[in-house]
């Protein structure tokens, strides 16, 4: 007898476990026709009541009917469930029963990946990587820079001033006058960061992303100027990337240069498809950065001592990547169209 109690308070557990994956109406009565249906599996079990000594049926007869009651409340309670998620998917078209749809993955936007890059080549060349702040004031984006108070650079055709003396940094050559003004040479540090300056047309935006560096030791020259931007452009732009320096001018470097590349596109041609290469106008080359001697003036200026000497670069990251990536329209760094910016995933 008690083998058949058992058998019944075995049904309650196997019906627990078929309404957790009946997940429709249908489902739900094929399983109810299964256990509780006229010929299903209580049914079955009952149909041995005769066969028992008459002094144990009522045992059995009450444990089966304790099964059949717990049995209908859980069928129950999981018919109003199904019923609840159905009437929410009528009601609201959104059907809870239904597999999700897997997340789109996002992807790092190009500015991002290219400000990566130039620092991790930098820093594999020994270089720190180094922030400031974007609200800057007049001392460190121009004074400490060797631009005087009524320097051109300073017009306010470029700058965006907040106030007369504070201003947003036009460059971030700011965070390298102030880590000069907190360690002593040498110093070799890369700066990434936002810069702003009032302009605003179809190859300038008010605010861009620059890359600065700068390497301060006794006996830095030219040659290692040289050296580390021609192997950083190599490693950007390719081995076979040819390069070029010429004279320029800027306030806080002398001697001043510009880098050229040879043009990506037309492969220092200057001419493709019998036309002048749109990239480089004809010229096999293309502007990539400036550089030079950081000016005396300005290790002056921070209190460096006179028997050190130092290269700095600086470069746009929209530039770069637009170079790199062949983007031919500023714009579209900052739309933030997920159609141009999904292919950088
Ligand atoms: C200190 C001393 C010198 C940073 C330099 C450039 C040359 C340069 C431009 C490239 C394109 C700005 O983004 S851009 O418009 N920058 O050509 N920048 S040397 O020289 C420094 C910086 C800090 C203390």
């Amino acid at each position: 007898m008690m083998n058949l109690v058992s058998v019944l308070e075995n049904l309650v557990g196997e019906l627990e476990e078929g309404l957790g994956k009946a997940e429709d109406a249908q489902a739900l009565e094929s399983l109810r026709v299964d256990i509780l249906g006229r010929k299903g599996r209580l049914a079955q079990i009952m149909s041995r009541l005769p066969s028992l000594p008459p002094d144990e049926r009522p045992a059995v007869g009450l444990a089966a009917n304790s099964v059949k009651e717990r049995c209908n409340a859980l069928f129950e309670e999981r018919r109003k469930i199904l019923a609840a998620a159905r009437e929410t998917a009528t009601l609201t078209g959104f059907d809870p029963t239904l597999p999700g749809l897997a997340p789109r993955r996002g992807s790092l936007h190009p500015v991002t990946l290219i400000t990566e890059e130039i620092c991790g080549i930098f820093s594999v060349m020994g270089f720190d990587v180094a922030a400031g702040p974007e609200v800057e004031n007049d001392y460190y984006n121009f004074e400490a820079l060797n631009m005087p108070p009524e320097h051109p650079a300073r017009d306010m055709q470029d700058t965006l001033y907040i106030t007369d003396k504070v201003l947003l940094r036009t460059h971030t050559s700011p965070v390298q006058a102030r880590a000069m003004t907190t360690r002593r040479p040498p110093l070799s540090i890369i700066v990434p960061g936002k810069v702003y300056r009032r302009d605003s047309d179809l190859t300038h935006t008010p605010m861009f992303h620059q890359v600065e560096g700068l390497m301060v030791d006794k006996g830095i020259s030219m040659a290692h100027l040289r050296g580390v931007l021609t192997s950083f452009v190599r490693s950007v732009f390719g081995v076979r990337t040819r390069v070029r320096f010429r004279p320029s001018f800027f306030p806080f470097t002398e001697p001043s240069a510009e880098v050229d590349i040879s043009c990506r596109l037309c492969e220092g041609k200057g001419e493709r498809r019998g036309e002048a290469c749109r990239v480089c106008k004809g010229t096999g080359w293309v502007e990539i950065l400036g550089c030079g001697m950081v000016d005396p003036a300005v290790f002056a200026a921070v209190d460096y001592p006179e028997n050190v000497s130092g290269f700095a670069f600086g470069l746009g990251v929209e530039r770069v990547a637009m170079l790199k990536y062949g983007i031919g329209d500023l714009r579209m760094f900052f739309e933030n169209d997920l159609r141009f910016l999904r292919q950088f995933a």
